[in-house]
């Protein structure tokens, strides 16, 4: 019988600091849970972490306990490709290519690339500034049909799209156009400190980290910013009360439940007994995932095996699309 080829997903994250809720809801969730249905890369984006600069002993371990967490978010490295970015030279080498694909005016729109600048004035380097195009040789190296990322990525993506189809308009279909994959509830976890920025590692006391210990998420949620109306009641309201809306978000995408439940489960109950209920719901969501990812770092022959299978069946793919990327722009083919 012939086989059905599944639809391939990809997606990455820079091992720049601890994964937050706002990764594990935007992002890693919804990751493990496909591997059924599609064939998934999944991979630690150090090559873009350095676009920032690192600390090189911080990064090395960062890199190993991302790895260490997304497998305990239930990416099984049996069903999913596990890998470094740096370990599959091709994304460099492709990065490059794509480079020459993306233009000025486009990188000097996207947001992420203003915002980094504001925070890094003194290291506005060039791979800053073409890091979308690394990440479109990301995407594009393995065909993916689908990258699921948090609504922050959105660009990132589309831009990804722009240069596949730039590309297959002159040398013929060459990549596949990928679409970003972003989930409904969790697309966007607010900061608990400032309910109008994205929650992000640095702003470490409106962030929840997937590694924090109970206590001290609990803290957090219960001094989360609600809003100043007078009403103290649960009700989602995104444009008046961002606070309350941002709580029922988290509660939302950790137990499932819609906004109409969360509004009945809370009738008559005011942001005393709300905040640190969301607050259990995701210590109870996270302690498995603590767990695990503790367990995993002790055992660095395993996480070692992980990722050396990961570059071994990532480099198999990312090899062809290369190799076919050097022919079209007229590379002469290499003799070894
Ligand atoms: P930075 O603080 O440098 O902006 P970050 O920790 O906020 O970084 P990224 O490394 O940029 O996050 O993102 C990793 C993944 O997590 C991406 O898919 C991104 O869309 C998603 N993500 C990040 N922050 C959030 C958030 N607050 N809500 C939902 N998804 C998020
Ligand atoms: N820019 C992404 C990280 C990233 C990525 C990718 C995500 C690098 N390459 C390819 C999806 C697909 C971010 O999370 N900031």
């Amino acid at each position: 019988m012939e086989e059905i080829k599944k639809k391939i997903m990809l997606s990455g994250i820079q091992p720049s600091g601890d994964l937050h809720l706002g990764n594990y809801l935007g992002a890693v969730k919804n990751w493990g849970a496909r591997a059924e249905e599609f064939d998934c890369y999944y991979f630690m984006a150090d090559l873009h972490t350095l676009t920032v600069r690192q600390d090189p002993k911080m990064l090395r371990r960062r890199s190993l306990e991302q790895l260490a967490q997304y497998i305990a978010c239930g990416i099984d490295p049996e069903k999913n490709v596990l890998f470094l970015q740096s370990h599959v030279h091709e994304h460099a080498e492709l990065g490059w290519i794509l480079n020459c694909y993306t233009m000025f005016g486009e990188l000097s729109r996207m947001t992420q690339f203003k915002d980094k600048c504001a925070k890094n004035a003194d290291n506005i380097n060039g791979g800053l500034f073409t890091y979308p195009s690394l990440m479109a040789a990301d995407i594009l190296l393995y065909q993916a049909d689908y990258v699921p990322v948090g609504e922050d990525q959105r660009q990132h993506c589309e831009l990804t799209r722009d240069i596949a189809v730039r590309f297959n308009n002159i040398y013929g279909e060459t990549f596949k156009v990928p679409e970003a994959y972003v989930p409904k509830a969790g697309a966007r976890v607010m900061g608990l400190g400032n309910p109008t920025s994205k929650m992000s590692k640095s702003d470490p006391n409106g962030c929840v980290f997937l590694m924090e210990k109970p206590e001290d998420i609990a803290r957090k949620f219960k001094r989360a910013i609600t809003d100043s109306d007078t009403e103290n009641c649960v009700r989602f309201d995104q444009a008046n009360k961002p606070g309350v809306s941002n709580l029922m978000n988290i509660y939302s995408a950790v137990t499932g439940k819609s906004f109409e439940e969360i509004e009945k489960e809370f009738a008559g109950c005011g942001y005393g007994v709300f905040k640190p209920a969301v607050g259990d719901a995701v210590i109870e969501t996270l302690r498995p995932i603590r767990e695990e990812a503790t367990r995993l770092l002790n055992d660095k022959a395993y996480l070692c095996s992980v990722y050396t299978e990961g570059a071994q069946k990532a480099s198999f793919i990312a090899r062809k699309t290369l190799r076919k990327v050097y022919k079209k722009v007229g590379l002469v083919e290499k003799p070894f």
